[in-house]
Formats: C-alpha cells, sequence, structure tokens
C-alpha cells in the first residue's frame, strides 16, 4: 500500500455531565482524528491522549505534534508497508503510546478496509456483541451518585465502575451494596490515588464482594501492589502501568495483578493489545476493555477487541450517551446491556461528515511526500 497522506483533524465535544476522577474533571473532549489516505483505502482512527498529561505523560498538542513531526514522516517514508511494517518504523522512538497507536490504527483501517476484513475479524474476535459496563465519576454526595448508578442499570449496564480517591472510596461503595444489592457486578478505580500505606484503609473494601479494584497506586509501582494484592482480598487490576505485554508479564509473575485493563492507546495499538491479551490468557488472567472516553471512531475499533475470548470481564464499552449527545459516527447503543461489534471492513465505521464537519476545530493535511 502506498502512503499518500494524513488528515489531523482537531475537534471539541462537550460532555453531558462532568466526569470526575482523582486526577481531574472532564466537562470536554478535545479530539484528535486521522484520516490516513492511501492508494488503496482510507484509514480513520481516534488518539486518545487527553487535553492535560493527568491521566499519562501524553497529551493531544503533544500527540499532534510527534505525529506530524517524528512518527508520519518515518513511516511516510516506507515503500509497500503493510501494519507490521509500520509498527516496527515507530518502534526505535521511545514512548508516545498513544499517538503510535492512532498512527498505526489509522493505517490498519486502511489496510484492512482494503482487504475487506473487519478488524474483529482480523484480530480472531469471538462474539458479534460484548457485555457493557459503566464508569461513574466521583460525585458531591452521596445521592447524587445513587441516581446516576440507579439511571445507569435502568439501561442495562451489567456492570458498574465506581471512581475513587481517598475520602470518596468506603461510603460510596456501601451505598451502592446498600441500595442496589450484593449481585450488581461492581468495581471501583481509584487511578493510582493511593499508596501502599493505605493499605489498611483500601482493606475496608473487602466486605463489599467487589469485582477488582483498578489501579490503587502509582503507575510505576509494581512492588507496592503485588505487597497491597498480599494485604486486601479484592482482586487488584492494573490500567495505568500496563503500557506493553512485556510489563504485564512481569506483573503478572511479581503478583502486581491478577486482572488486566487493556487499553489500545495505553499500550500503542491494537496489535501490542492482542499480545497483552494473549499474555494474560496464557497466565489464566482476565483481560477487560477500557475507555477513554472515545467517539464512535475509537469505541468501534475497542469493541472489536473486546470480541477477543480473553476478554471475560464486561469493559468500558459503553454506549455513544454515556459521554455525547451526539457522537461524531452513528452511535452506539446497548441493548440488554450489550453493544454491538461492527461487522464492516476495518473498523467498520466512519465519521458522519456533516457533524465532523461542525464540531471540527482546525484540520492539518500532512503530504506522504511534504
Ligand atoms: O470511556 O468509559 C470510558 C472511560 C472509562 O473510567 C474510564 N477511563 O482510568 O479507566 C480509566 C479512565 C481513564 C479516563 S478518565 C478521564
Ligand atoms: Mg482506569
Amino acid at each position: 500500500m502506498k502512503i499518500e497522506g494524513l488528515e489531523l483533524r482537531w475537534a471539541s465535544l462537550p460532555l453531558v455531565g462532568t466526569f470526575r476522577t482523582s486526577f481531574g474533571s472532564e466537562t470536554t473532549r478535545d479530539l484528535l482524528l486521522l484520516r490516513l489516505v492511501t492508494d488503496r483505502a482510507e484509514g480513520w482512527s481516534e488518539c486518545v491522549a487527553m487535553t492535560a498529561p493527568v491521566y499519562s505523560p501524553e497529551y493531544v498538542d503533544a500527540a499532534a505534534h510527534v505525529i506530524e513531526h517524528v512518527l508520519f514522516p518515518e513511516i511516510a517514508a516506507l515503500s509497500d508497508p503493510d501494519v507490521h511494517a509500520v509498527s516496527r518504523a515507530m518502534q526505535r522512538f521511545h514512548g508516545h503510546q498513544m499517538a503510535k497507536a492512532a498512527l498505526e490504527t489509522a493505517f490498519l483501517d486502511a489496510e484492512l478496509r482494503s482487504l475487506d476484513l473487519s478488524l474483529a475479524r482480523y484480530l480472531g474476535g469471538a462474539v458479534d456483541r460484548v457485555a457493557s459496563g459503566v464508569s461513574v465519576g466521583i460525585m458531591d454526595s452521596v445521592p447524587q451518585l445513587l441516581d446516576a448508578v440507579g439511571g445507569y442499570l435502568d439501561q442495562g449496564y451489567v456492570r458498574i465502575k465506581l471512581k475513587i480517591e481517598p475520602g470518596w472510596d468506603v461510603e460510596p461503595v456501601r451505598a451502592v451494596r446498600e441500595r442496589f444489592g450484593d449481585d450488581v457486578p461492581l468495581q471501583v478505580d481509584a487511578n493510582t490515588a493511593y499508596t501502599v500505606g493505605d493499605a489498611r484503609q483500601l482493606a475496608k473494601l473487602d466486605p463489599f464482594d467487589l469485582l477488582l479494584i483498578e489501579q490503587p497506586l502509582p503507575e510505576d509501582d509494581l512492588l507496592g501492589h503485588a505487597r497491597l494484592a498480599r494485604q486486601i482480598r479484592t482482586p487488584v487490576c492494573l490500567d495505568e502501568s500496563i503500557t506493553s505485554a512485556k510489563v504485564a508479564a512481569d506483573a503478572i509473575s511479581l503478583g502486581a495483578c491478577a486482572i488486566v485493563n487493556i487499553k489500545p492507546g495505553r499500550v500503542g495499538g491494537y496489535l501490542e493489545s492482542r499480545r497483552v491479551h494473549d499474555v494474560c490468557q496464557a497466565h489464566g488472567v482476565p483481560v477487560w476493555c477500557g475507555g477513554m472516553l472515545e467517539t464512535g471512531v475509537g469505541r468501534a475499533a475497542n469493541l472489536a477487541l473486546a470480541s477477543l475470548p480473553g476478554f471475560t470481564l464486561p469493559g468500558d464499552t459503553s454506549a455513544s450517551d454515556r459521554y455525547f449527545h451526539r457522537d461524531v459516527t452513528e452511535p452506539f447503543t446497548i441493548e440488554n446491556g450489550h453493544v454491538r461489534v461492527p461487522t464492516g471492513p476495518g473498523i467498520g465505521i466512519t465519521p458522519v461528515p456533516e457533524i465532523l464537519h461542525e464540531l471540527t476545530t482546525d484540520t492539518r493535511w500532512l503530504p506522504a511526500n511534504g
């Protein structure tokens, strides 16, 4: 395939409500979309970096910069590449997994469209719909949280994830258990807000029979997670820490996690995501698909990944209306707790031109021979 050029497109989408985590509050999704043009097909992707480097070191402006000045020139110079060549060419640059993931995915989408093959089939997907959970932000009060959780359960979400931080952990979990019962699959996500010294506090979550606690400690603290895992009964799941299949293997060997959240942006793309899945499956470690407030473009690809057999826990693969009044693609909906895996070629979806046009704040065309 011959790469002709790349369009970077910035858009701004207001969220349906503020989404608060231990690292901050989001009210708008600043979106960076990629459209890669080749001689055979076009490919789309969404970069999951956020506005500021608060979830990980990456952020939208840095991702756009490294794509324009470092990564795209490298892959544009390849002759007749396939996705593996594209992925290899970017490996010599350190970090920037979200930027790499976006570029690799746009290329993979174009390649699969030219082959008339869906991403789900390419990756080895086993099901046509996936069970979906929802991530519920930190709220100002417990009654407000209970209203939100009740609303999501009414919509059919099969698993609730509560964002927690010191001062907002045991009380909201107890309140949700008391109101909605012990049968609701429930988990928590701390986004690195605790230290190993908080083990006694986190052990107070043990009686609530949570599916897992996600990323309680800083991302570089694998040993701390292993130590914590021995002091609490709730299974430890890692998100921020898992930056590659190698780190996943290390974390599992160290006893730092019993479950892994896979986010393609965080590990550098769907090829590496599948390797993380395979490593976990070989160790009998369940995985689930995380979310980064993606629009339909990113969500479509995540649903393909979540259809692999090792994804035995519901993911953060909610419907479009969880975050957006109007998605940039046809919206994904939840039906009986499940979201459909796209079946069309590539990621199986493209933005609706009129909607995209309205939401776009800037575009830049990078010719391959520029
Ligand atoms: O897309 O549903 C989604 C977001 C799920 O909680 C979610 N993501 O740490 O897992 C996580 C967070 C990262 C983004 S928070 C702004
Ligand atoms: Mg998380």
